[in-house]
């Protein structure tokens, strides 16, 4: 079958056709770019919070309302909770569910040549698809983590109780992207003084703006509060600034570090070859070079 021929079964929810564009994007083979009315949610946070459980509890809510949720895991640390298991377990606690769910997980360090146009164009084909809610979940608080959800014009933040770890990420930026920021694991201790600590590390301008909320995925708390909250966000524009900068230095970053000549540049400016302008020189044609390509 031919793109063309893919595109229209997956349209027509052909699921196998999906999959295979999706690798078609993976191997480079094919782009898509078509669609604007896309809603996507980005989630992050330190490893562990509960973020897949957390989004299993999203799927259930969204599917029994009638929406189409497609996951997209990435590098998820615990394959078993972030990747395709989790839409096993879905497939298997409901059949129905199974049908309105997509989950594929994506390992970045798959990809040279960067991961970032990958995981846009299969956003938008997601939409195009009918998927009316896309979720990219990922580990961490780094600039490329950041760069990765900040396709998504929807962020939530998840941390745990008794690490406030995105306090201490704060630096990455990653708390003034956020648009909701939940606080899991509020079945034990600490969840409360975690989400007051979050509070009172937000600017004073964010504290207005941005929900921190409790829940317990393992429990089925606070998830109600969390879905409305999600469903009556709106996507914030002056936000967009700052998205989009994070895209173009992720990207800028994943092009430097895929490119094979990267390390040798490295190891020349470290023996001494060529000094840290020189090598700054150097990384520049590189880039312009395979810009060029
Ligand atoms: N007590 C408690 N445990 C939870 C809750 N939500 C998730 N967990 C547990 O926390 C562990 C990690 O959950 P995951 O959903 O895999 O967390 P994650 O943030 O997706 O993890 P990574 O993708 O590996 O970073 C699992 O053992 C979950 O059962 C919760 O609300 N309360
Ligand atoms: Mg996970």
């Amino acid at each position: 079958m031919n793109d063309n021929e893919l595109l229209m079964g997956a349209k027509s929810g052909d699921r196998r056709n999906l999959s295979k564009l999706l690798s078609r994007i993976e191997s480079g083979k094919f782009t898509f770019q078509k669609d604007s009315n896309v809603w996507a949610l980005g989630v992050t946070g330190p490893p562990g919070v509960g973020k897949s459980t957390l989004i299993g509890k999203l799927i259930e809510q969204w599917t029994n309302a009638g929406e189409k949720v497609a996951v997209l895991a990435v590098d998820p640390s615990s394959p078993v909770s972030g990747g395709a298991i989790l839409g096993d377990r879905l497939r298997m606690s409901n059949s129905d569910i199974g049908e309105s769910v997509f989950v594929r997980s994506l390992a970045t360090r798959n990809y040279p040549g960067g991961i970032i146009p990958k995981i846009s164009d299969m956003i938008n084909l997601f939409s195009y698809c009918g998927w009316s809610r896309i979720i990219i979940e990922t580990v961490g608080s780094g600039q490329s983590e950041i760069g990765i959800i900040a396709f998504a014009d929807r962020i939530l933040l998840v941390d745990g109780p008794d690490r406030g770890d995105i306090i201490q990420a704060e630096k990455a930026g990653i708390m003034e992207m956020a648009d909701i920021i939940v606080v899991n694991k509020s079945d034990l201790p600490r969840a409360k003084v975690t989400a007051d600590l979050i509070i009172e590390s937000l600017s004073l301008d964010s504290r207005d703006l941005v929900p921190v909320l409790l829940t317990s995925a393992l429990e089925n708390k606070g998830i109600n509060d969390l879905v409305s909250c999600l469903d009556s966000l709106i996507p914030d524009k002056s936000r967009k600034n700052l998205r989009i900068r994070q895209i173009l230095l992720s990207h800028w970053n994943s092009l430097a570090i895929s490119n094979p000549r990267f390390e040798k540049i490295i190891l020349d400016a470290s023996d001494g070859i060529m000094s840290i302008s020189e090598s700054i020189s150097s990384l520049m044609e590189l880039l312009h070079e395979e810009a060029k390509s």
